[in-house]
């Protein structure tokens, strides 16, 4: 089926578009009151990730609000570690939280490369059940963590602050780092592919915790293996090019490295000036962000003006999707939410016209 608005994957093609993409990370969640009552319908948020018909309800909400040009599918990052046996929960306030922690050569020796249509087989249903959803309205966007990211969370046991544990055993042990690493980047591949297969029109690799690497650190343990996935990945489906997004927050310095990897578009957060960024490797790739998401909580006018130097930031042309530098807060209020999807419809139409 022809899609009636492919503005966002013309973008990370650099292909020529009306107006400048737009959408938000983390657009799904408990900022929108829907969420919160469809979340409490599912019971916990695993639940609500394993239940096809649910998971398309919140991935589609964002969409009924606002202009957006892309939907992404509902699920997490952690989705993966899940399917290896490490018995993710979720602590109230606490954030996400593993039964067991991955501490040494042999629990690494030990975990399976899940296989994707079976142990994560529910998240390939709500990839098919929110394609239905969608009708053609917008391309839907697959994702994954960066195997560094998800083994922060393994070997941490959940969040960090200071990453001491898997730090430790990267100067301590880095044989095993790269085994799990290795074996991370194996199943992420197999993960997408799958996610490409049933319906995903673009895939995105969140690397949120890469940028607390040193920039040895971040070659040897983070894009090296995102370097891998994306050499796996397929990359045309449906008879149309599948572009991979490559996000490392905080990795504004290692651009040039992150765009040799041969993915379609870099992820910025808002520490990098998007004209600097384009100035460096925009010849290579597309690029995608970078408005501080607090700036969410400014008045209407703030939100325009901070939309407009950034759209005159990027300049003239094709290959800038507009997102936020990361998720959107969940207490800001949706009205300006949707007074900052319009200002980048908006204001981008006249660096579109030759
Ligand atoms: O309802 C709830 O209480 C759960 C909150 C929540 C939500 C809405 C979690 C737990 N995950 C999600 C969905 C989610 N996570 C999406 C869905 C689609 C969308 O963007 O709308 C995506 C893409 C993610 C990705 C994700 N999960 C990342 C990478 C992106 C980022 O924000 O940096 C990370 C690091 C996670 C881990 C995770 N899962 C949940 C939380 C609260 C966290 C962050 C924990 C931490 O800060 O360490």
């Amino acid at each position: 089926m022809q899609l009636k608005n492919d503005r966002y994957l013309r973008a990370l093609l650099k292909q020529p578009v009306d107006v400048t993409p737009v959408w938000m990370m983390r657009q799904a969640g408990r900022y929108l009151p829907e969420y919160k009552a469809t979340r409490a319908e599912a019971g916990d948020f695993m639940s609500l990730c394993k239940n096809a018909e649910l998971a398309c309800e919140v991935t589609l909400q964002p969409l009924r609000r606002f202009n957006l040009d892309a939907a992404i599918l509902f699920s997490d990052i952690l989705t993966i570690p899940d399917a290896m046996g490490l018995g993710l929960y979720f602590e109230t306030g606490e954030g996400p939280r593993f039964q067991h922690v991955i501490d040494s050569a042999a629990a690494v020796a030990q975990l399976p490369v899940p296989d994707p249509e079976q142990e994560l087989g529910y998240v390939m249903n709500a990839v098919r059940t929110i394609r239905k959803g969608l009708n053609g309205d917008v391309p839907l966007i697959g994702f994954s963590g960066s195997p560094w990211t998800l083994a922060t969370y393994m070997v941490e046991g959940g969040s960090s602050k200071a990453f001491t544990k898997i730090k430790k055993m990267m100067y301590a042990d880095p044989q095993s780092l790269h085994a799990l690493l290795d074996k991370l980047a194996d199943s992420v591949i197999l993960y997408l592919n799958a996610q490409i297969k049933a319906g995903a029109q673009s895939v995105m690799v969140f690397d949120t915790w890469g940028g607390v690497l040193t920039p040895r650190d971040y070659r040897d343990f983070s894009l090296q293996y995102m370097h891998k996935i994306v050499d796996g990945l397929i990359r045309e489906n449906e008879g149309r090019k599948v572009p991979v997004t490559l996000f490392t927050k905080n990795g504004g310095m290692w651009l040039e490295s992150i765009a040799a990897t041969g993915c379609d578009a870099v992820g910025l957060d808002w520490t990098i000036n998007i004209a600097e960024a384009r100035a460096r490797v925009g010849h290579k790739v597309a690029l995608q962000g970078n408005m501080d998401p607090s700036m969410l909580y400014a008045a209407p006018e703030r939100i325009e003006q901070e939309v407009d130097g950034i759209l005159q930031g990027y300049g003239h042309g094709s290959g800038h999707v507009f997102n936020l530098g990361h998720g959107i807060h969940l207490d800001v209020p949706p009205e300006n939410a949707k007074v900052f999807v319009d200002a980048v419809h908006k204001l981008s139409r006249q660096y579109h016209q030759d």
